[in-house]
């Protein structure tokens, strides 16, 4: 397995630009949680630093034709968190951004859950363990076919407390699907504990290797590490690739961090201003 040193990589041109993005991620994730008074908002949080280098750098997609044949494919499969991929379509101008104003609401347009009525969503989840069975038939059917556009799945580690998720896994590598790479939102807190509690993985990174994918750890806040190893999927030819990027759930909210209880939980009025206050956003 190989272990991206931060030391070793210097810091990206973009990195300014990787942190304004994650940042009104994460502000538009406070508010539309806080609107809808509901949502994940520790999940969200805990993400948003790889959406922001994936779609800023990352992800082949056209905002102006969002079913572009050749487009890169990229699936949530922790679709709880779906509202992080909301506020990223509405910056990139996939729909319009008062969209976001309904997250959560009767007749809204955009659901808890990430849904593929919305452009530029490819599939809807919500159910642990359903991202990656699609991603990997999406995978095969573009080498089928002979196109090269790389398939993208943002996973959660409970996610692969899920049999399907197995199943995928034994598929990819059988396959040799290395058009297909996976980033585990390694947060290690689940809806009601910690994995130690709920169902261990480690060896994590162990296993997955001896499932045949090509695997690498990062910081999954450091955006030079993001970029880096995204850059160059797939590690190894005629292997996917899987990424383990630790991260911490409720990542820039202070009282949140790497809590079980920010798992379901939405920010009440009396904090929001200082919840957006500390991400460095504009209220
Ligand atoms: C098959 C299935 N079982 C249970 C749930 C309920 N549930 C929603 S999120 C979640 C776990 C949250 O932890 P994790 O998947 O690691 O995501 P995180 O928010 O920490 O990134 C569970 C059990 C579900 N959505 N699907």
């Amino acid at each position: 397995m190989e272990r991206i040193k931060n030391e070793e990589i210097r810091q990206s041109d973009s990195y300014l630009k990787y942190q304004e993005f994650a940042t009104s991620i994460r502000s538009h994730c406070i508010r539309m949680t806080n609107r809808g008074r509901s949502g994940h908002v520790g999940s969200m949080l805990s993400m948003a630093d790889l959406l922001a280098v994936l779609y800023e750098k990352i992800l082949r997609v056209k905002p102006e034709n969002p079913k572009w044949p050749e487009r890169d494919r990229f699936i949530l499969s922790k679709g709880h968190g779906g509202a992080a991929v909301y506020a990223v379509l509405a910056e990139k101008g996939f729909f319009p951004m008062e969209w976001l104003d309904t997250y959560y609401m009767d007749n809204g347009k955009l659901s808890g859950h990430i849904s593929h009525h919305i452009p530029g969503v490819e599939f809807s989840t919500g159910s642990l363990g359903h991202g990656l069975p699609v991603a990997a038939g999406m995978a095969l059917a573009a080498k089928q076919a002979g196109k090269t556009h790389k398939i993208f799945c943002l996973m959660s580690d409970g996610d692969c407390n899920e049999g399907s998720t197995w199943e995928a896994i034994m598929f990819a590598a059988q396959h040799k699907l290395d058009n297909l790479t996976v980033i585990i939102d390694y947060n290690r807190i689940q809806a009601l504990g910690k994995m130690e509690d709920v169902i261990e993985m480690e060896p994590f990174a162990k296993k997955l290797e001896d499932f045949r994918w090509a695997v690498c750890e990062i910081d999954g806040h450091n955006y030079d590490e993001i970029e880096d190893v995204l850059s160059k999927v797939p590690m190894i030819k005629g292997k996917p690739t899987w990424i383990l990027a630790r991260t911490v759930k409720g990542k820039c909210v202070d009282y949140l961090e790497n809590t079980v209880s920010c798992h379901y939980k939405y920010i009440a009025d009396d904090k929001l201003d200082e919840a957006i206050k500390g991400l460095g956003g504009q209220l």
